[in-house]
């Protein structure tokens, strides 16, 4: 298995905690951002990890926690920030927000809200692979909430039945909305639902990018090797509430102080500093950088034009 590049991991994590970061901090600002925010903040490792694994021709399949997913798939910081601004230069010109990004043009074909919708479509563009024999694997991210959904269950059983090149990965960030894991369902390892369809499946630590990077690679060379598919169920930790309208009361402050701890970039960051692969200036250097990209992706968006209301209905399907 190939080593991936260490600080680039870092790097992407640091650019997604910070991306989102602004994207809280504009939600605050008058006339800024409108709606509420999901963000993924404390579980980077996870997409980061994915994405390290896969090739420029893989896709994804997002859910309404997409940003980190999107940044770490190649998509630029620019285009996303001014789709969530809603205007005309976004990667779906202003017609998506926040919640409904595609960007077909590093294979991040679908980001859909609809818990547990993903699933089946990340099925149809495995089949499409299969079908048509290339070499491309999908990847299907989702939350723990989602595998109490019907669409979960047929997904899966279909995917394994036709042993198509999907790598399920489930985010489990202990909640689903204000809901925890033992209220939802008695099922303590989300991964062992894989089971029941004769499928493979890995639990991993999702703090820890490069356990998610490993899986995802070892997930992989199955898919290709026609020995899919593979459910991966990340254990991480959702340090915010649901959205920034979420206040979360119901979410222990000890349990989050816990899981802070264990933040993915402060794990990395450190491992990376005692093995000197890292310096304190270029940790400084990266953290200048990202935040240029962030601020630059700002900029671009609000000097951006709106869409005109003559383009409503074009690129409109149904
Ligand atoms: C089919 C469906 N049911 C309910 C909702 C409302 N809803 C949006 S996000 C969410 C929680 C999803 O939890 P989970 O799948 O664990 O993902 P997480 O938000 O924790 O990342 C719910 C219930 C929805 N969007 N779609």
């Amino acid at each position: 298995m190939e080593k991936p590049d260490r600080v680039k991991l870092l790097e992407t994590m640091l650019l997604i905690r910070r991306f989102e970061e602004k994207l809280e901090d504009l939600s605050k600002e008058q006339g800024k951002l409108h709606g509420m925010m999901i963000v993924c903040t404390g579980q980077e490792a996870v997409a980061a990890g994915v994405s390290a694994a896969l090739e420029p021709q893989d896709v994804i399949i997002s859910n309404h926690r997409s940003h980190g997913h999107l940044i770490a798939k190649g998509a630029e910081p620019d285009l996303i920030m001014a789709e969530i601004y809603g205007k005309r230069t976004g990667y779906n010109k202003g017609k998506s927000g926040t919640l409904h990004i595609a960007a077909p043009e590093v294979n991040a074909l679908c980001t859909t809200t609809v818990v547990g919708g993903g699933i089946p479509i990340a099925v149809g563009t495995a089949f499409a692979a299969q079908y048509e024999q290339k070499d491309f694997v999908t990847v299907c991210y989702f939350g723990n909430g989602a595998t109490d959904e019907g669409s979960f269950h047929e997904a899966l059983n279909l995917a394994a039945l036709w042993s198509l090149p999907v790598i399920f990965v489930c985010e489990n960030n202990v909640y689903s909305g204000a809901q925890r894991q033992e209220e939802h369902t008695r099922v303590k390892d989300l991964a062992h639902r894989a089971v029941a369809y004769g499928m493979a499946s890995e639990v991993v630590d999702g703090n820890d990018v490069l356990k998610v990077y490993e899986a995802t690679a070892r997930a992989r060379a199955k898919c290709l090797a026609g020995e899919g598919p593979i459910l991966i169920e990340c254990k991480t930790y959702r340090w915010g509430g649901h959205s920034t309208t979420d206040q979360q009361v119901y979410q222990p402050k000890e349990e989050i102080e816990q899981w802070k701890q264990r933040c993915p970039i402060e794990k990395l960051k450190k491992e990376l500093l005692a093995a000197g692969i890292l310096s304190e200036t270029a940790w400084q250097q990266m953290n200048t950088k990202v935040n240029q990209l962030v601020d630059k992706s700002v900029q671009f968006a609000e000097e951006s034009p709106w869409p005109d209301v003559t383009e409503a209905l074009e690129d409109v399907f149904a």
